[in-house]
């Protein structure tokens, strides 16, 4: 199928035409048929000799509806340009023509319509001069009469032409269909028509809603009132979608891929053909939506877009900007940046000089000079990159995350003087957390601190943090001394443990003490009770010389200590299995450890 729309002025004969050559009525409302004029979108299709089918948007030329106008024309990528041979080019051609410009749109038919009327070569030649030097200078030219009919078949066969010359978009494009009308059938629920311009779609699908993020199903399609199980672009579809309101959505919304297409509240284009003072509040106009936006120069032809609600959008993609007021076309646009670097207070110029350089066409390697890294996803989304494409040239891919070969040497350098910093500062804790490393080096993901690591000679990750391997805690050397006191101390008596006050007189704080007890050095049996760690087997061996089973008193005398230590010391070994409560207040030794499996 192909989609092609009208354009031109009000009352040329659009709308005649295409019930000429369809037999269809595309003023589909009843005020519009009484004041002859096309207000709303029209649809109507047909099939062309060659058995090609077409279908047709028809749009208003009165300009008090160029919303509508630009609505219809947004997501097609072929118009018929309708002059009336008596009338010739008037004000709403040339607008019209202005937003074909602006949507890129290349693929059109001129059509001299109300031929009976006038002299159609006239219109035609004057028509031509219009178009000399734009994209329909060199537009093939149809003289027909919807009255007679004459011509008309001479405009079917330049209508196959034209489907014939009109590319088929990339099959691997996602899902986007602009959404132009909303209405409920009663037992099928929401329906919503509009120009598939990208993608596939089926029955079946789970689709998003595009301004609101939420997941829609396909329940039911249909294409020029046939139901179909899948459509492919451009065509026209209604979309019966289960769990939508007609409220939720309307003219302007889109149903998309998911992940495909990121919400776009922000971007910087390049302004075409724009108006030599462009105001700073102007209406987008997009696929079938029209949104308001604030926009910012930042160079001679770009500027940043500020729109009042996102759109699903891609870089590359072209747009018009219209003035709500004097309702005229004040520029067309390509998008440039779907996801651009907030601009601090004097970096105008700079971002300015950068968007310079900038085309719309995908750039993975470009994107990711930019950015330094970047999710694989959000290229994706942007339009930049196929999901299922090699990484660019010159980046490092860790998972999902593409990262700038330069900024990857630069992360591992700074990683490396971070480590050597983080342990001169804490040698009792020489390794970084990989989290905070990651943080401090403005590293997004942590996992990418461990593929750093696997790619850094001489760095080890474990329990103690990021490290250089071979480092280990070490005390300050007044903590060192005071930890060999001791150990001294309880070597001679292995259950006194030093009181905390003690401790801490002797300059063992709880960073000191913690690194003790993490490199093996002394064991911590509760809040301040440390021992050496081998009065775990000592103290067993004592326990089991008791008449068992024995009592908390008849453990603390064995041991030769006190109720401080005793009953943590006890609990210790309960919850090792080397000891076990009988009752209230009596245990028993165990023989063989009771969490060690038997061998
Ligand atoms: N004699 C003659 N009249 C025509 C022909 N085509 C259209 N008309 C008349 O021109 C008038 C306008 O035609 P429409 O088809 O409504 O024009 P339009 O371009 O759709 O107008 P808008 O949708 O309002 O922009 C109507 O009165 C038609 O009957 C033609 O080929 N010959
Ligand atoms: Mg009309």
């Amino acid at each position: 199928m192909h989609v092609i729309a009208t354009a031109g002025h009000v009352d040329h004969g659009k709308s005649t035409l295409l019930r000429a050559l369809t037999g269809m009525e595309p003023d589909r409302w009843a005020e519009e048929r009484e004041r002859g004029m096309t207000i709303d979108l029209g649809y109507a299709w047909t099939v062309l000799p060659g058995g090609e089918t077409v279908a047709f948007v028809d749009v208003p030329g009165h300009h008090r509806f160029i919303t509508n106008m630009l609505a219809g024309l947004g997501p097609v990528p072929a118009a018929m340009l309708v002059v009336a041979a008596d009338e010739g080019w008037c004000r709403q051609t040339g607008e019209h023509l202005a937003a074909l410009q602006a949507l890129d749109v290349r693929h059109g038919l001129l059509v001299i319509s109300r031929a009976d009327l006038g002299d159609a070569d006239l219109a035609a030649e004057e028509a031509h001069d219009y178009l000399a030097g734009t994209v329909f200078e060199d537009v093939e030219t149809v003289a027909v009469s919807a009255v007679t009919r004459h011509g008309l078949e001479e405009l079917r066969a330049a209508l196959g032409r034209l489907a014939a010359r009109i590319p088929a978009p990339s099959p691997s494009l996602p899902a986007r269909l602009w959404v132009d009308r909303v209405f409920t059938i009663r037992g099928a629920g929401t329906v919503v028509t509009g120009t598939l311009g990208a993608g596939e779609i089926a029955a079946g699908d789970e689709l998003l809603l595009a301004s609101s993020r939420r997941p829609v199903r396909v329940r039911k399609l249909e294409s020029l009132k046939a139901t179909v199980m899948r459509s492919t672009a451009v065509a026209r579809v209604a979309v019966n979608v289960r769990g939508l309101t007609t409220r939720e959505i309307r003219r302007g919304d889109a149903l998309v891929a998911p992940s495909r297409w990121a919400p776009v509240e922000c971007m910087d284009v390049r302004l075409v053909s724009a108006e030599e003072k462009v105001a700073s509040r102007l209406i987008l106009h997009i696929g079938s939506a029209a949104v308001p936006v604030r926009v910012r120069m930042l160079g001679s032809d770009t500027a940043r877009l500020m729109l009042a609600r996102p759109l699903p959008l891609h870089i590359g993609e072209r747009a018009i900007l219209r003035d709500p007021g004097p309702q005229r076309i004040v520029a067309g646009l390509i998008i440039l940046d779907t996801a651009p670097p907030p601009i601090r207070r004097r970096g105008t110029g700079e971002r300015a000089s950068e968007l310079a350089r900038m085309t719309g066409r995908p750039d993975p390697a470009g994107e990711l000079t930019r950015r330094h890294v970047v999710d694989r996803g959000q290229l994706v989304a942007m339009g930049v990159l196929a999901p299922d494409a090699e990484p660019p040239g010159n980046a490092v891919a860790v998972g999902d995350w593409l990262v700038h070969q330069r900024q990857w040497d630069d992360w591992k350098a700074g990683l490396f003087s971070l480590i050597d910093r983080w342990a001169a500062d804490q040698p009792m804790a020489p390794g970084i957390p990989r989290d905070t490393a990651a943080r401090k080096l403005g590293i997004p993901d942590a996992r990418l601190v461990d593929a750093l690591i696997a790619h850094a000679e001489g760095l080890v990750s474990d329990g103690a943090g990021v490290h250089r391997s071979g480092v280990s805690a070490t005390l300050p050397p007044q903590a060192e001394k005071a930890l060999v006191v001791i150990i001294q101390r309880l070597t001679t008596e292995p259950f006194i443990a030093p009181e905390s006050h003690d401790l801490e007189s002797l300059g063992l704080g709880p960073r000191a003490l913690a690194t003790a007890v993490s490199s093996g050095r002394l064991l911590r049996v509760t809040d301040g009770v440390y021992l050496l760690p081998e009065a775990v087997d000592l103290a067993v061996q004592r326990l089991a010389t008791l008449p068992q089973p024995f009592t908390l008193s008849d453990g603390r005398r064995a041991l030769g200590t006190t109720r401080r230590v005793a009953v943590p010391l006890l609990e210790m070994l309960d919850r090792a299995g080397r000891t076990r409560r009988v009752n209230a207040n009596q245990r028993v030794v165990l023989m063989a450890p009771m969490d060690q499996p038997a061998t």
